[in-house]
């Protein structure tokens, strides 16, 4: 696999820290580079001890590799190395060592919800691309409130909850506000929701995300299922409205040149080829 690149972004996200520089080459541990040298940063929000987040390892010693509690440490990239009581990143060097923003050591499991419906003209035919002639997929799109760039509304699995019920959570409270809205409305746009999530999605990917926050001994990984609405009259008909991380949201067409945080777009194009859309 080619090596991560965001995990590597100069300037650590929230900060004014830089990053050690890490060129291609040195990314893997197997290659020996006593030179290296990364800067330790621990963001404050995640050394203030709030719920989310590990204590600091001395006074603490979690399980890896291994599902610790509720917490699960397991690696969707196999067994991870412990050196000095910390995990390493499997996908090597970041120039940053400690959890930066994140709040496990070692993998920090997130949810990633695809959800797709064709686009369509006024009469409700789909529209095909003018060079690829394939159709056009949409899918809901947030603008992250923390950097400012487009994603898939996911977000980190609670301790020992279900993927399945992460997936959901996220997307109705990043995509569809439902915290902000009254309980009495609520049970309406539910059953939507339960129904979209209820059919089997596609499960597109199952590793790695090539995370901006990802450091030395914490890092980012995902499960993204695609739930597409092929007539387009479930989900579809649902107003969308940002909350919780979100700042905007809308349908966006799935297209290459759409740039999105993290790997998300790997995860599209991997959608656009099973549903045979344009990509
Ligand atoms: C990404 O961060 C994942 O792919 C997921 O979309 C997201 C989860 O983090 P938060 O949205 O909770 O910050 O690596
Ligand atoms: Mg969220
Ligand atoms: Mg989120």
């Amino acid at each position: 696999a080619a090596p991560h690149v965001k995990s590597r972004c100069l300037e650590y996200p929230g900060s004014k820290i830089q990053r050690f520089l890490v060129p291609d080459d040195k990314v893997d541990w197997s290659q020996n580079w006593p030179q290296y040298n990364p800067v330790s940063y621990t963001d404050p929000s995640v050394l203030n001890k709030p719920a989310w987040a590990d204590p600091d390892i001395g006074s603490f010693s979690p399980k890896f590799n291994t599902v610790d509690g509720a917490v699960d440490r397991t690696s969707f990239d196999g067994s991870y190395k412990i050196e000095e009581g910390k995990p390493l990143n499997p996908h090597g060097r970041t120039g940053v060592t400690g959890r930066g923003l994140l709040g496990r050591w070692g993998p920090n499991h997130a949810a990633d919800p695809i959800v797709t419906r064709w686009k369509v003209d006024a009469t409700g035919e789909k529209i095909y691309h003018s060079v690829s002639k394939l159709p056009i997929l949409q899918f809901v799109s947030i603008k992250r409130k923390d950097c400012g760039e487009w994603a898939i509304p996911g977000g980190m699995v609670d301790p020992g909850e279900q993927v399945s019920l992460t997936l959901q959570r996220e997307f109705s409270e990043e995509a569809l506000n439902t915290l902000a809205i009254p309980p009495s409305e609520r049970a309406k746009i539910s059953e939507r929701i339960n129904k979209l999530f209820k059919s089997t999605g596609f499960q597109v990917y199952k590793g790695y995300v090539d995370d901006p926050r990802n450091t030395d001994n914490a890092w980012m990984e995902t499960v993204a299922v695609n739930f597409h609405d092929d007539s387009g009259n479930s989900v579809s008909e649902l107003p969308l409205q940002a909350g919780d991380d979100a700042g905007q949201v809308q349908w966006v067409d799935v297209d290459s040149s759409f740039l999105l945080y993290a790997s998300h777009s790997h995860f599209l194009e991997l959608v656009s080829k099973e549903r045979k859309a344009h990509w």
